[in-house]
């Protein structure tokens, strides 16, 4: 890699790490620099590498824009993947910070956990997602560079996979009021399909997906603003739920 390229990799991400600490929002890369897909990724592996060498551990992989009904939310019609770290996930039923974040918004997933390449439990789970870009306004490149808004995760119980989980109703719930609707047929049809295209994405860029990671497959539905104080469930039918609250300040 030239050392330009190699430069201008760090400072992208270096801006976007700077942004999610200090919880402000930044312009779009691409307005700034010129930015493809392929760079956009080595900008998200940098940009979690600082994270990695601030102690946090790589613990999974996230899918993104799965389903048509995010696609369409945020008007970026390809699939793409982020990585987990530790540090982001909350345990079921945990609080949240909403002040540690710019504008947050909050979607059901899927989660599988795995284990010798084979999917060795499911979870319904819930996703924070946090774009580090002014009015959550982004490209495909922007979007990947920022590990694809990636904020925080909750797992609900993990169990044995069911042998169909192609169509399971999704429910989100906000202060028990279901506020968005949605089947996990949403997710590329399968949420095991999002897996192997999770593979082959990961892949692409040297990512191996490793024993006891955890899997999100991708929203079912649109994400919802996450409010200070909101007590947030996600269900999804035969798995049960996850859930959160958001503190108050
Ligand atoms: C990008 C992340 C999308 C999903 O589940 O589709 C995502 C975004 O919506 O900001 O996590
Ligand atoms: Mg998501």
């Amino acid at each position: 890699m030239s050392e330009e390229r190699a430069e201008k990799i760090a400072k992208m991400a270096e801006l976007l790490d700077d942004a999610a600490v200090t919880a402000t929002a930044i312009p779009q890369l691409t307005k700034v620099f010129s930015l493809g897909v392929d760079t956009a990724y080595a900008v998200q592996e940098a940009l979690v590498g600082r994270r990695l060498a601030r102690g946090e551990k790589l613990v999974g992989i996230k899918m993104g824009l799965t389903s048509r009904a995010k696609m369409a939310q945020v008007g970026v019609h390809e699939v793409i993947w982020g990585r987990l770290t530790d540090a982001t996930a909350i345990p079921d039923g945990g609080t949240v910070r909403t002040a540690g974040f710019i504008h947050p918004r909050i979607e059901p997933e899927v989660a599988f956990l795995l284990r010798g390449g084979e999917i060795a439990a499911v979870a319904p789970a819930l996703e924070i997602i946090d774009s580090r870009y002014a009015n959550f306004e982004f490209t495909q490149p922007d979007v990947v560079a920022d590990n694809t808004s990636a904020a925080a995760y909750t797992i609900g119980p993990w169990q044995a996979a069911p042998a169909d989980l192609a169509n399971l109703g999704v429910l989100l719930e906000v202060d028990g009021r279901v506020v968005q609707t949605g089947s996990t047929a949403a997710i590329l049809g399968d949420p095991r399909r999002a897996l192997a295209e999770g593979r082959r994405l990961t892949a692409r860029h040297g990512v191996k997906l490793a024993d006891d990671w955890v899997f999100l497959a991708g929203a079912a539905t649109e994400a919802v603003p996450l409010r200070p104080g909101a007590h947030v469930r996600a269900v999804v039918q035969g798995l049960g739920s996850a859930s959160i609250k958001a503190a108050l300040a």
